[in-house]
């Protein structure tokens, strides 16, 4: 039998980001920022939007999360760049501050299974089992994903955690996607 090449398609790597922000107009910059992500590759899941208690400081604005599945053919740190770049272009300010106020924060949460501990990236996200915000939208999409580094899936992480913040649903997946080429 003749393997048809238009058959095979070279799988990139799945992505997981987060994209969280308490100041300006918290619901368009999500919107935009998930938009100016989709540049990495196409959106293979998506969370609906939530709204969430600030997580390891005291502020009165509330954040809003999204997380995004994106397939992509870039390298770990090129993702990086691309989140970085991506905060900057949304008026991020870097205070120095770990835990602070923000416009967008776009931070990644897994790539596959992969474990990467560099100078300037650890995955999956050190804090991520910690937190209502990260694992209440995560269940949404990939309940049984299996933390590579915990051994546990996300739901079982998800009932486990202690965190007692709030985390809402308050939009459905509004993120319209580009038109499949395909
Ligand atoms: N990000 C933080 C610290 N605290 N709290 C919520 N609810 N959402 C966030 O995205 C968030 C946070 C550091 O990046
Ligand atoms: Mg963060
Ligand atoms: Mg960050």
């Amino acid at each position: 039998t003749q393997l048809k090449s238009s058959n095979l398609k070279l799988l990139g790597m799945l992505v997981t980001l987060i994209f969280g922000g308490n100041q300006g107009d918290r619901k368009t910059l999500i919107g935009e920022a998930i938009t100016e992500m989709s540049s990495i590759g196409k959106i293979e899941l998506c969370s609906s939007l939530y709204e969430t208690a600030p997580w390891g400081f005291e502020s009165s604005d509330s954040f809003y999360n999204q997380i995004v599945t994106y397939e992509t053919n870039l390298l770990p740190e090129e993702v990086l760049d691309k989140c970085q770049a991506t905060e900057q272009k949304l008026g991020r300010v870097r205070s120095g501050t770990q835990f602070c106020s923000r416009t967008m924060d776009i931070d990644i949460l897994f790539c596959d299974s992969q474990i990467i501990n560099t100078p300037r990236l650890t995955v999956p996200h050190p804090r991520l089992a910690q937190r209502n915000f990260v694992l209440a939208p995560l269940n949404e999409i990939m309940p049984a994903f299996i933390h590579p580094v915990i051994h546990k899936n996300i739901a079982t992480l998800l009932a486990e955690c202690t965190d007692t913040l709030k985390a809402e649903i308050i939009g459905k997946k509004y993120v319209t996607f580009p038109e499949d080429s395909e």
